[in-house]
């Protein structure tokens, strides 16, 4: 573990410093953003009133649009002389959410790096390629900035040019890869196509996050680049990757909580839930830039308190299952994108990339999906092809209740991506 003393706390104590953390961060948000000195008036509330950790309950919600309203450093805390870092998420439309950290956020965004790399088996020895695009996404400088921490030889690779990507982990005999799932996918699929095995390379272990991924899909990355996969989650907002991850037990990511803490809410109601899928709602305790509390992730996962077999008592939150805001509803059935991509990866027959596109005619939804074909040549067996379509339609059916339109598509003929991937295409909405 690279922090034991935090990694193994007793709930207990975990809670007191949570509280003593909570309470001081309301103060200085109140009394140093104007807009949470606004809100919390407006609602009554006053950060003496936050007397115990379910006082959070009190405190109004914040969500990406407020960050855009106050665009693009209305939100800080601190004079721009302190902040050393900006970055920024790309958001659908418009500006950019804008970020920003202090000398001490940065130490503590690498401390929680740290700590998730090693939970997911990094060391000092490893070399390590990352794959995630350079710049103003925090993915890439993130993860960077955790594995020189420890001590370990990082390649800043940036992504694309995938020829390339695989010359260097060849070459450099990289042991650990950085990127993002689909991206993974697609860098193996570049070195079957260069003609190498996995056994051409040293990778031992992947760090895979900023999209969501199935079970399956870390699958066919342990068995296509020979590497332990895992996963790790965060966003830009609270701040960037370093939130949660996976340890080598690969049940659930455990939460960094004495600076990050999480909670589950109905997205209907917004009320707090237990034991359940719910939206994830953080509260950063330690930022001193740009402090969000109560934070509307739209990320949907539910928590386990538990402590894990690897010793770690940190609180674990499942794979994120999707986005509140894009969760599909086929014909009243409400489906996620990766519950479509579970079922996809466990057909052999399919290669593991796809796209998904939603309309509706006559006020009847239709789900299409195209899938490729992992042998050509079945293309033209039209026997097999129509059994296999038949098989999938099965698959979605049972698993999923829907119906859906299947597509069958030559090999390779999906679009690639070098980042997050976008499977969804919902015409619905245009
Ligand atoms: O994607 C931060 C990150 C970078 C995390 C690298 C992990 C690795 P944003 O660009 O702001 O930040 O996007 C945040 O991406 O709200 C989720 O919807 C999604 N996301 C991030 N990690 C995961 C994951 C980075 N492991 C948004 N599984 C979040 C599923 C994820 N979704």
């Amino acid at each position: 573990m690279f922090n034991p003393k935090i990694e193994t706390m007793s709930r207990e104590e975990l809670k007191v410093l949570q509280l003593e953390r909570l309470q001081k961060i309301v103060k200085y948000a109140y009394e140093n953003v104007p807009f949470y000195k606004k809100k919390y008036d407006e609602a009554g509330v006053k950060p003496e009133d936050i007397k115990c950790l379910e006082d959070i309950k009190k405190l109004p919600f914040v969500v990406k649009d407020d960050l855009r309203d106050n665009y693009p450093f209305g939100l800080l805390a601190v004079p721009m002389d302190d902040i050393v870092r900006v970055h920024a998420s790309s958001g659908t439309s418009g500006k950019p959410t804008v970020v920003a950290y202090t000398k001490n956020d940065l130490d503590m965004w690498s401390e929680c790096m740290a700590r998730l790399i090693v939970a997911a088996g990094g060391t000092k020895q490893d070399i390590v390629q990352i794959s995630f695009g350079y710049g103003l996404f925090t993915g890439a400088l993130g993860l960077h900035q955790g594995w020189e921490k420890i001590g370990a030889t990082v390649i800043p690779a940036s992504s694309g040019n995938t020829e390339r990507q695989v010359m260097l982990l060849k070459d450099l005999g990289a042991t650990a890869l950085v990127s993002t799932p689909s991206y993974a996918l697609y860098i193996a699929e570049v070195m079957e196509k260069m003609g190498y095995t996995k056994d051409d390379f040293k990778l031992r272990i992947g760090l895979f996050g900023s999209e969501a991924s199935s079970p399956e899909m870390h699958e066919a990355l342990r068995e296509k680049l020979g590497v332990i996969p895992t996963d790790n989650y965060g966003l830009s907002e609270i701040i960037g990757p370093g939130v949660s991850g996976e340890c080598l037990e690969k049940c659930g990511m455990h939460i960094n909580e004495d600076h990050f803490l999480a909670e589950i809410v109905s997205p209907e109601t917004l009320e707090p839930i237990t034991d359940e899928y719910g939206e994830l709602v953080i509260t950063t305790l330690t930022k001193e830039g740009l402090p969000m509390i109560r934070y509307r992730t739209k990320d949907i996962t539910k928590i386990n308190y538990e402590p894990c077999k690897c010793g770690r008592t940190s609180a674990r939150m499942e794979k994120i299952r999707g986005r509140s805001d894009d969760m599909l509803i086929i014909k009243g059935v409400n489906v996620f994108p990766s519950q479509i991509e579970g079922v996809i990866c466990n057909i052999e027959e399919i290669g593991n990339n796809y796209e998904i596109v939603v309309t509706r005619e006559n006020y009847v939804d239709n789900i299409k999906i195209l899938v490729e074909l992992v042998d050509a040549s079945l293309l033209h067996n039209y026997a097999m092809l129509d059994k296999l379509t038949a098989k999938i339609k099965h698959n979605l059916r049972t698993v999923l209740q829907i119906d859906a339109d299947i597509k069958l598509v030559e090999p390779m003929t999906l679009k690639r991506f070098e980042g997050k991937a976008k499977r969804v295409t919902d015409l619905r909405k245009i």
